[in-house]
């Protein structure tokens, strides 16, 4: 039997999709490379935000997403050790996130989509698409699922977007410069999620559950190379950039390198194929909004397929430029933020504007606002 929709790639992109689709009837299969082990435990975002939530509550889903998350309310800012409390949730009316890390999202759209009868294949190696111009076919092993529609939620590497042939995107990247040595430790959580600047650096710790903290260590690609920091080297320099010397070291259970580089494709579609989440876009993780514009994407895109399966598929037509938008307002807003937070090659005079940016979120309502609302996410009715 034909399926209406294949969805490639079960992240939050994929899950947000399927279980939208399976509320409104649309039948789909959904395809994971991996099993469902490393799929539940990948950790990587921890803020749900406002917009993301109320996807979420509209169709029908709160309860089991968003089931005893902490509501973000504050962000604290150290500037040369100094804190500063930013009251986000009060200046944006309430519309705070929610502290919801991305291996719980993903455990919780996994788990309801398989108890509503979803059919979700782990271990699907070797994915393929075909025909995608046409009737689109989508192989796996010696498996082989005809559809309607192919939704690409493969995150950046996945087979998706190079299904499509190169001459059919535009491709923009963008290199910030900047890296980031995380951990993940047993160390206490701050009360509110917590970053630090000034001239030796930026450094955060933000909360992952009740006894444990990722902390973020800015470095300089191509000069130094934390993973040859000893542990207590580290711990020093949280202990300095976040003006905190009694912070104890706590054992490290995960350490990540992440260099910030910004990534888009344009369109998010070719043919019946429809890109979402990390397969058409990367983001800097300043703002917190990969998994928000993945989830995004999502919704837009279950809108626009269900129509479509239907019989009215204008809004499929426009959903690469809608998505873009909101794309491309968040990468603004990351890369403003990224270098409001980041002591960048030293330089003086970018210095100079980063902390002029900073000063004006306690100073000017409007542009405290307008930083809120950005962090609440964009309801796209424009
Ligand atoms: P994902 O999460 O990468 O999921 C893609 C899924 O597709 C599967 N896959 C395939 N399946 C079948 N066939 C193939 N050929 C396949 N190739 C891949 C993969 O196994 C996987 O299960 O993409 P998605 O759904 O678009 O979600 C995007 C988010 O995961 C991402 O944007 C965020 O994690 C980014 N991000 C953050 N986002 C936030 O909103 N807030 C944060 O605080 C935040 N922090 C972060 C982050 C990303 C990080 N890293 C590691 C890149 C912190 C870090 C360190």
């Amino acid at each position: 039997m034909p399926t209406d929709v294949v969805v490639v790639g079960a992240g939050p992109a994929g899950l947000t999709l399927a279980n939208l689709l399976q509320r409104n009837g649309i039948s789909c299969v959904v395809l994971e490379a991996r099993d469902r082990s490393y799929v539940e435990e990948r950790q990587r975002a921890g803020v749900l935000d406002h917009y993301g939530g109320r996807i979420f509550e509209q169709a029908g889903l709160a309860d089991q997403v968003l089931a005893g998350a902490p509501l973000q309310t504050y962000l604290e800012f150290r500037y040369e050790g100094e804190p500063r409390l930013l009251d986000v949730a009060g200046l944006s009316g309430g519309r705070g996130g929610s502290i919801v890390p991305q291996q719980l999202l993903v455990r919780r759209l996994l788990t309801t989509f398989l108890d509503g009868g979803g059919d979700l294949r782990f271990n699907a190696r070797d994915v393929e698409l075909h025909a995608l111009e046409t009737s689109p076919r989508v192989t796996y092993g010696d498996v082989s699922l005809d559809c309607s529609y192919v939704a690409g939620c493969d995150g950046f590497h996945g087979v998706s977007r190079r299904s499509i042939p190169e001459d059919e995107l535009t491709t923009y990247t963008f290199d910030h410069g900047i890296g980031w040595y995380t951990m993940l430790a047993d160390a206490p959580p701050p009360k509110y999620p917590l970053m630090a600047m000034g001239r030796h650096g930026f450094a955060a710790q933000f909360p992952r559950g009740p006894f444990a903290s990722r902390f973020y260590l800015q470095y300089k690609p191509g000069e130094e190379d934390p993973r040859t920091w000893p542990d207590e080297e580290a711990w020093d320099k949280l202990r300095l950039r976040l003006g905190d010397p009694a912070l104890k070291g706590g054992a490290i259970t995960d350490r990540e390198i992440v260099e910030m580089r910004s990534f888009v494709v344009e369109p998010m579609a070719y043919g019946k194929l429809f890109l979402a989440g990390d397969a058409a876009h990367i983001i800097t993780p300043m703002g917190a909004k990969g998994m928000n514009l993945a989830i995004a994407d999502a919704h837009v895109l279950a809108g626009a397929l269900t129509s479509a399966v239907r019989g009215d598929d204008a809004a499929l037509r426009a959903y690469s430029d809608v998505c873009l938008r909101r794309t491309w307002d968040y990468q603004d807003f990351s890369r403003w933020f990224t270098e409001m937070v980041h002591d960048i090659d030293g330089d003086p005079f970018r210095r100079k504007l980063a902390r002029a940016r900073f000063e004006r979120l306690f100073t000017n309502h409007p542009a405290a606002v307008a930083f809120a609302d950005m962090m609440a996410g964009i309801e796209l009715v424009r």
